[in-house]
């Protein structure tokens, strides 16, 4: 256990100090240090089940209002299911983890004009005191950095295509092989490549489980074409996994791969018409870098009327019931 409650004691401590300054400035005594909210510092000091969520997803995933709604929905899933939700954003230079509705709404009307924060921003992001929404790579860090084991997400970042020449592999894949996280994802998208994501996730040392099926899903849909190198079928067989990579100490991550309900899997067709367009323009316009992901995000919506956002949002609260069962199951086994 007390890996967990050692780092939340650690914790605590910057937390009373910050709910003493409701401000939540960070003085010259607190400089780095973690804001963590009331119930989520509780919870983690208990050993109850919590969850982390990214939040890149909210200011570059989806539209407002959608991203607010989905937020607020995906948090009661997870109070609903018995774990609590842990949002993680870096605001006025703090970082925080575990958001309160106004901090949430801030953050989704803020929209794109927060800073898109990986790993490699964290520094720069609170050095300015800006305001960072955190992706898979920095939420990681922070989760792992205040004891949460568990983290739900969309989906993460990959090599993309042509990643061979471009060089241009998601800071996600190296996070998950150096941080010891369960991410809950629906996989990747088909606007990277799916194959040398998986080649790459072996190179890290990442172990890759997929939920109730063999095959790999490409978030839209089930399937990937590619198979899956490790398969739970529940959500204790998922914590039990969780609990062995962190009683060996391996300091890797895992990847729990949950595939998109069937009903709302995405017309394949029309997606991939749609992915094969906006990778296209974004040839044409030299969109390169931490700004691909979120041009072909919206493109994909825009080309697909909607129909790839309503199915993010679907598998987003697919993911968030299931990492919210899987916490339960691994806070019951570490007790
Ligand atoms: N994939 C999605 N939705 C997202 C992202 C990826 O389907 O919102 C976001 C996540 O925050 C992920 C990040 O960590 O994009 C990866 O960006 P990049 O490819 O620049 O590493
Ligand atoms: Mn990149």
């Amino acid at each position: 256990l007390s890996r967990i409650s050692n780092l939340s004691r650690h914790f605590h401590s910057s937390d009373s100090k910050t709910s003493d300054n409701p401000q939540g400035a960070i003085d010259a005594s607190g400089r780095g240090r973690i804001k963590i909210s009331s119930e989520v510092s509780a919870a983690i000091s208990r050993g109850l089940p919590v969850v982390a969520l990214e939040s890149t997803i909210i200011s570059h995933g989806m539209p407002y209002p959608q991203n607010l709604e989905t937020a607020k929905e995906v948090e009661a899933i997870m109070r609903k299911n018995g774990a609590v939700p842990a949002t993680v954003a870096i605001l006025d230079g703090t970082p925080c983890v575990g958001l309160n509705e106004e901090e949430l709404e801030r953050l989704s009307i803020l929209g794109n004009r927060v800073q898109k924060t990986a790993r490699r921003d964290i520094a720069q992001v609170v050095a300015s005191r800006g305001n960072g929404a955190t992706t898979v790579s920095a939420t990681m860090f922070f989760a792992s950095k205040v004891g949460i084991p568990v983290f739900v997400t969309g989906g993460i970042g990959g090599v993309h295509r042509h990643g061979e020449q471009t060089m241009d592999i998601s800071s996600d894949l190296t996070e998950l092989g150096r941080t010891p996280v369960a991410v809950i994802s629906a996989g990747v998208k088909s606007i990277l490549d799916i194959p040398r994501t998986l080649e790459y996730l072996e190179t890290q040392g990442v172990c890759v489980a997929a939920y109730r099926t063999n095959e790999f899903p490409a978030f839209f849909t089930e399937t990937s074409g590619s198979k899956a190198p490790s398969r739970v079928d529940t959500p204790e067989d998922a914590a039990k996994l969780i609990d062995a990579n962190m009683n060996l100490g391996l300091g890797s991550g895992i990847l729990i791969a949950v595939p998109i309900p069937n009903e709302h899997s995405a017309s394949g067709s029309l997606i991939d018409k749609a992915i094969q367009r906006a990778l296209q323009e974004a040839r044409e316009k030299n969109i390169v870098g931490n700004a691909e992901t979120p041009f072909l995000l919206k493109r994909v919506n825009e080309l697909t009327g909607g129909a790839s956002l309503a199915s993010n949002i679907a598998l987003v609260k697919n993911n968030a019931l299931v990492g919210a069962r899987i916490a339960v199951a691994l806070a019951k086994l570490r007790v």
